[in-house]
């Protein structure tokens, strides 16, 4: 089949595919599920790269490689002689002369392949920060939009014997109209900076799974599988040996199969985060995954974790590695901060302001820290701006498929501080709230507000689009942007937030580990003292918040924002953090610690 054939018949079937289901099995065009669980050969290592700061590269069509033909011949561009980068891995900290940069990088990897016949191949890309047309072959194979999700391209057509050359156009530039958009308090890491993988499948795969414990119940495991392929009518096999469990179930002729069995499973809990082996084996294919099940729900303003009340006790993370100054990107990065939570006394994370890797929420999930994951719908995000709220559905649709079985998630967060007064803004929250909670309706959904006002030592929550939400998250900085105006122990709450829990998901302020540069009580000189003296004061005033369920500072380790300039205190960096960029404690440390230990 040609290549203008395939496409349109991929996108035929998602057509069709849709109007045949209900909408909570919608897929989108995103990539396939438990990557490490496949046939794969990982394309990682290094890339030769093309940097090209004017754009030039697509007019010089850089993908067709041209060489010289004749001798009055030249191109003037190449791979061959250049530099190198390495993937996975962010493109600015590679080489001191891309530190700023924000624009195109042109990636490429040569790769052989041995498909066996009537196999299929695709290639997956973790991450792409942000924008990626990829071309192979001198073809361009597709592009997508978005730094944080994985997507793919089948290309078992469009290989061929011998080398095959890949190439990609990355480009990082901020956009108007990106998610996010041009202004954020964390650095641009740009490039390919997730794993690349080809994956290997039969013809027809399990392309996708939900097994989960049923909702309102201990005693039962339900969910779906898919097939994609063109035998989509399977009999299909679960194995959970730990819990006798051989269930047998069929796909019908969509390729969807319906999982319902009894089971009782031992709950996967901060204390004990058990997770079974889960085999499921079609005719053509067979997975495996380490799957845990629990139930996280509401009961009037508590939180409850497999039926018992949980204080969420977090600690907000940025996807970054001070100690190398690169974007976090493998598991050694992911236990590095992972471990730091958990010394803080974390039963949970917010891994803000985006989807993490994988990496990340597959160790939390391993060491019991329960997970908050989040839209990059960030402050003054144009919700207007024509195909945004396409954009964001799709993102949803990538960040949930990617994590649903992945039982420590028990938060999504679509956004953090947007504007009441952006147009558009309540009417694609609230419709995306809908869209999540069809997709997923076995956890907690939140968007964090900080429209709030603060008068009179009385906080006000004015913005009331939380109503749409399980959770009331409030991002407040008492004590550092906002003076207090009365004892912490004595703030009110106005109107009296709702019958839903809250939670406290940023406080926090700014201290340079060690400054020793002027008064203890002036914010002006970033001490250790004055960070400090804000959690002691934060944690008087939580005794004021009503239907309080979590607390998470903002955040765990200083990291590399561009914005802050102070020369002295922040060169850099925002200084939040409760340990230094080099990983050491501040006193603010102590006092959370404390705090966690008692609770
Ligand atoms: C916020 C944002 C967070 C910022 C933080 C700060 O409200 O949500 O992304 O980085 O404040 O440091 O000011």
């Amino acid at each position: 089949m040609n290549k203008s054939g395939h496409f349109f018949l991929l996108f035929f079937s998602t057509i069709a595919f849709s109007s045949l289901i209900p909408f909570n099995l919608i897929f989108g065009q995103s990539a396939m599920i438990n990557v490490s669980g496949r046939n794969t050969a990982l394309l990682n290592g290094e890339w030769q790269v093309i940097i090209d700061p004017t754009g030039i590269g697509d007019w010089r069509e850089v993908w067709k490689e041209k060489k010289p033909e004749r001798k009055t011949d030249f191109v003037e561009y190449s791979f061959e002689g250049g530099p190198v980068l390495n993937v996975p891995g962010d493109f600015n900290s590679q080489k001191p002369e891309l530190t700023f940069y924000e624009g195109t990088i042109w990636y490429k990897k040569t790769f052989t392949c041995d498909l066996k016949n009537g196999n299929r191949l695709f290639i997956h890309f973790g991450a792409v920060n942000y924008k990626a047309d990829v071309y192979l072959n001198g073809e361009l194979i597709g592009n997508h939009e978005g730094g944080f999700t994985p997507f793919q391209f089948e290309i078992t057509n469009l290989i061929q014997p011998g080398e095959n050359r890949l190439i990609v156009k990355v480009n990082n530039l901020r956009l108007k109209d990106g998610l996010p958009g041009l202004g954020y308090d964390w650095f641009n890491y740009g490039g390919i900076t997730r794993d690349v993988h080809l994956i290997e499948t039969e013809s027809s795969f399990i392309e996708d799974y939900f097994i989960r414990l049923q909702e309102h119940s201990f005693n039962e495991v339900s969910g779906w599988i898919k097939i994609n392929g063109d035998k989509l009518s399977q009999n299909i096999e679960i194995r959970i040996e730990d819990l006798n469990i051989n269930y047998k179930t069929r796909s019908n002729d969509d390729g969807i199969a319906e999982v319902k069995f009894p089971a009782k499973p031992d709950l996967w809990s901060p204390e004990n985060p058990r997770l079974y082996k889960v085999i499921i084996q079609s005719e053509t294919d067979s997975l495996s995954d380490e799957i845990g099940f629990r139930s996280i729900e509401l009961k009037g303003t508590k939180i409850l974790l497999n039926g018992k009340p949980v204080f969420l006790k977090g600690v907000n993370i940025h996807e970054e590695n001070p100690l190398k100054g690169v974007k976090a990107f493998s598991k050694e990065d992911a236990a590095l901060l992972l471990n730091w939570a958990r010394e803080l006394g974390c039963n949970f994370v917010r891994l803000a302001h985006y989807p993490h890797n994988e990496y990340m929420i597959e160790l939390a999930e391993k060491m019991g820290l329960m997970v908050w994951e989040e839209l990059p719908i960030y402050q003054h995000i144009e919700f207007a701006e024509p195909g945004m709220t396409d954009k964001m559905d799709l993102m949803l649709r990538e960040m949930i498929r990617r994590d649903r079985n992945r039982c420590n998630v028990v938060i999504w967060s679509l956004s953090n501080e947007t504007y009441d007064f952006t147009p558009g803004r309540n009417n694609a929250l609230i419709e995306l709230t809908k869209k999540c909670r069809g997709l997923d309706s076995t956890r907690l959904i939140t968007s964090v507000i900080n429209n709030h006002g603060y008068n009179n030592n009385t906080f006000n929550v004015w913005d009331t689009l939380f109503r749409y939400f399980d959770i009331i998250s409030l991002n407040e900085y008492l004590g550092w942007y906002i003076p207090w105006q009365g004892k912490p122990e004595e703030v009110k709450w106005e109107p009296v937030v709702d019958n839903k829990p809250v939670i406290i998901s940023e406080f926090g302020g700014e201290a340079l580990y060690g400054s020793n540069y002027g008064p203890k009580d002036e914010a002006a000189y970033w001490s250790e003292e004055y960070q400090e003296k804000i959690y002691k004061d934060q944690i008087e005033m939580f005794s004021t918040v009503p239907n309080l369920s979590g607390v998470c500072p903002w955040l765990l380790v200083d990291y590399r924002s561009f914005g802050r300039m102070h020369p002295v205190y922040q060169k850099g960096w925002n200084r939040k953090g409760l340990l230094s960029d080099k990983g050491e404690k501040k006193k603010a440390w102590f006092v959370m610690k404390n705090y966690y230990n008692k609770k």
